[in-house]
């Protein structure tokens, strides 16, 4: 399971482990929906209606999981859950988790995508927390409850093409000893 602030690369980084443009990725606001991702024989893509999963045309699903395709009212109750099944070797033993950015500017996007993040880790082995900056005291608060659930917590620090070596190495020590200091997690 994937998790991070929107536009931290969480969409770009299962696109390319799994070498195919699965999931959309975008330079705004983009992923307003949850993507399970998992073996199947051939690329299809299925949603959840009142008799259970049904299958969409895969352009559909590209359409719809995208935050400028869905309702941005605040009142809106929940982000819509997806399945992709896609023929890769990979995905026979794992399944791939994609998730909201949580600090969404878009009405509700923000409240709506922790929710769904909260549910989500609860089933998850392994949480894979994705920074392209460092930690602060939002993301303190969400990896504080996930950590809770998840089995095992991955950081990741992502765009590190942005910023020069001494940079990375100084956000990386900073995010790991705040994770350390105020959650009481050590690296392993
Ligand atoms: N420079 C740079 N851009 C990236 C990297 N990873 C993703 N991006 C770009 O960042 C934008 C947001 O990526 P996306 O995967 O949609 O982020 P998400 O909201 O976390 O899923 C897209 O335009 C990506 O092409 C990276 O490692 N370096
Ligand atoms: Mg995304």
């Amino acid at each position: 399971m994937f998790i991070g602030r929107f536009k931290t690369g969480k969409s770009t980084i299962i696109n390319t482990i799994l070498g195919d443009e699965l999931l959309p990725a975008d330079v705004d606001e983009c992923t307003a929906g949850v993507t399970f991702i998992q073996y199947g024989p051939e690329l299809g893509a299925f949603t959840r209606s009142r008799d259970g999963r049904r299958q969409i045309p895969f352009t559909e699903y590209l359409t719809n999981v995208q935050a400028k395709n869905v309702s941005t009212s605040p009142t809106q109750p929940r982000v819509s859950n997806f399945w992709v099944r896609a023929p890769h070797e990979l995905l026979r033993a794992l399944t791939f988790v994609d998730t909201p950015g949580y600090d969404g500017v878009l009405p509700g996007s923000a409240a709506r995508a922790l929710a769904a993040i909260r549910i989500a880790a609860r089933n998850a082995d392994v949480c894979v927390f994705v920074l392209d900056h460092p930690i602060s005291d939002k993301d303190l608060s969400v990896l504080r409850e996930v950590a809770d659930t998840c089995r095992e917590l991955i950081m990741v620090l992502n765009r590190s093409d942005e910023f020069d070596y001494e940079s990375v190495n100084q956000i990386r020590d900073f995010s790991l000893s705040v994770v350390h200091k105020q959650l009481g997690l050590r690296p392993s």
